[in-house]
């Protein structure tokens, strides 16, 4: 229980709202961990991994109507639709509110109302920020254990009177009396996944899954988070950080962000394959960014742990990611092997001969089908990230020297690019577009321009994002800014090859990059930035064909210059809230490029 009047009063609503059977008040422990997990293996949500291979580890599979984010049935109920923005969907919020009640009313039945109270950062943190949800689902007070810091030390740090985000989630699966539970109960047809900017709370409602359900995530940490980072002027981003540490001992700090399911795991936790450099991570998803009194921005890390894709996750892709889930991890929709493990497509390179899969089939390497969903994940705590960054929970957060900015793109875009100035950084990443993947339901493999990679994530009309990212930029001197970049490790040859090698051959472009923010490396200036001079990317011993680099760094003229109206429409979708600012850097680009 809390001593905080506001709290105790909403649990109190919501519990009549909900009319769960029993209330409980989560305390954080490592006993409550292990006995809502015993609870979901009685049940049959969870079955335990085998205790001498992967100690403390489950195994979870979820409906097949309940796989991902679901970013259609996605709300943000902002006063009116423009402050929403054309890219999102946008409901009247008190409309929005009649619709939940109704869906909440009596949809806790036969369940337990768990209460999370949870920090979004390190407890303490200036950077820091409190939520509560309040669930039915002890799979997701499991996954916001791990995630999240959460129990008693969170109530403490609230007090009586401290602020907190309201976040109430149901998979909105109520049970009659003597109703048999489901493993994963959902609401298939009906689920809603709504914001209250203004009011700072969010509503979740019929599913189980990920952003949709653990609501520290993509809910509070972006599209809430953004919103306060507007008003308070600060970032909430979709981006990882990373620490890189030169053969010299110094370490710079870099934040990148990259449309879902583009490798953001692999590279906060790289192997570097140049001698001497080596990555550390300090988060893999969301950066919250204030400015320190020294005129830099600082992140933190807000979450906990790593929720991250599973299929493609290897000892060659990720050593660290795997490594970091020896023990105590959480695994959903992966295919189960017949000795109590898991598997995943490219876990190891051959097969296990038999597994049972991710929809209970019987699953053999030439049945032609994959056996975990391409969206399946795992759950593990940052802290058992053999890289894990030393000061990854530093109340000051780390001082950001560079932003990076990415997605999967085949053709046009090089495979480095540094910004020549901020806004035109902004302008790069306001660009930015990726081929899809399976991170979000809907069709995969087409080209979709994510700004930012805060698309799915922006919790406001993205043109004013957009001027908040040019304002950010006038509140400190300008080399105290972190300086921007574009990558692309998905450039492809003329017959659909890739042709970089990625993974830890990154180190490469993240060291040209460390040279650059220390006034060492060198560049050219070319009509769509700073490319690296010739010979300034270290490819020592990578035997890439000569063709291959000069693709890789080539200004394509043509391919920008067919751009441009693609921009000019994209640009056009956010009307008069797009910053002239922004337009400015469009029409600069199509001069230098027609120069
Ligand atoms: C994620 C996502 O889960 O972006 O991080 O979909
Ligand atoms: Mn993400």
């Amino acid at each position: 229980m809390s001593e905080h009047r506001g709290l105790q009063q909403w649990v109190q609503e919501i519990n009549d709202l909900c009319q769960p059977d029993r209330i409980r008040w989560c305390d954080g422990s490592q006993a409550e961990y292990d006995a809502l997990c015993a609870l979901m293996v009685s049940t049959g949500t969870f079955i335990k991994l085998k205790t001498a291979t992967r100690p403390n580890s489950f195994y979870c599979r979820s409906d097949p109507a309940d796989v991902a984010r679901v970013e259609d049935r996605t709300f943000v109920c902002s006063r009116t639709t423009d402050e929403a923005g054309p890219t999102n969907n946008w409901r009247d919020p008190d409309e929005m509110r009649n619709v939940l009640r109704g869906l909440f009313k009596g949809a806790m039945k036969g369940r337990t109302l768990y209460v999370i109270p949870y920090s979004m950062g390190p407890i303490g943190s200036p950077i820091s920020k409190i939520g509560v949800e309040l669930t039915d689902s002890p799979y997701v007070v499991c996954n916001m254990h791990l995630m999240t810091r959460v129990g008693t030390k969170v109530l403490e740090a609230l007090g009586a009177a401290g602020e907190f985000v309201k976040c109430l989630h149901s998979v909105g699966a109520p049970l009659e009396r003597n109703q048999a539970d489901v493993a994963w109960p959902c609401n298939a047809q009906n689920k809603y996944i709504v914001h209250f900017p203004d009011t700072r709370e969010i509503w979740s409602f019929g599913s189980g899954y990920g952003g949709n359900a653990l609501l520290g995530k993509k809910c509070f940490s972006l599209r809430i988070a953004s919103v306060m980072a507007r008003d308070e002027g600060w970032l909430a981003e979709h981006m990882l950080i990373l620490g890189l540490t030169s053969p010299q001992g110094e370490r710079k700090y870099m934040a990148a962000a990259f449309p879902s399911a583009c490798g953001k795991t692999n590279l906060a936790m790289l192997v570097p394959t140049l001698p001497g450099w080596k990555v550390e991570c300090v988060g893999d998803d969301i950066a919250w960014m204030k400015f320190g009194p020294d005129g830099r921005l600082y992140a933190i890390n807000p979450e906990a742990g790593f929720f991250g894709v599973a299929p493609g996750t290897s000892m060659s892709s990720n050593p660290n990611a795997l490594l970091s889930l020896r023990q105590n991890a959480i695994f959903t929709n992966c295919a189960l092997t017949p000795d109590g493990d898991v598997w995943w497509e490219d876990m190891t390179a051959t097969p296990p001969p038999q597994l049972c899969d991710w929809l209970r089939r019987p699953w053999t390497p030439d049945c032609d089908r994959k056996a975990a969903h391409p969206n399946a994940r795992f759950t593990t705590a940052a802290r058992q990230c053999p890289v894990i960054d030393p000061a990854w929970e530093d109340p000051k957060g780390v001082p950001i020297s560079a932003f990076l900015f990415g997605g999967r793109r085949g053709t046009v875009v090089p495979l480095v690019n540094e910004a020549l100035s901020w806004n035109h950084g902004v302008f790069l990443a306001s660009v930015m577009a990726s081929e899809t993947t399976f991170a979000a339901a809907g069709k995969v493999g087409q080209l979709r321009r994510d700004p930012f990679a805060m698309l799915p994530v922006c919790g406001y009309h993205m043109g004013d994002y957009f001027a908040h990212w040019l304002k950010i930029g006038g509140m400190s001197a300008l080399e105290k800014l972190p300086r921007i970049y574009h990558v692309n490790w998905f450039r492809k040859n003329g017959g659909g090859r890739i042709l970089w090698p990625g993974y830890g051959e990154n180190s490469r472009v993240l060291k040209w990059i460390f040279e650059r923010v220390s006034g060492k490396g060198a560049a050219v200036d070319t009509p769509i930035g700073r490319l690296p001079a010739a010979g300034a990317l270290d490819l020592t011993g990578l035997n890439l064909p000569a063709a291959h680099t000069r693709a890789l760094l080539e200004v394509d003229v043509k391919g920008w210059l067919d751009e441009i109206p693609l921009i000019r429409e994209h640009y056009a979708g956010f009307g008069s809230r797009l910053p002239a600012g922004l337009t400015a850097e469009l029409e600069a680009l199509e001069k230098r490029l027609r120069g």
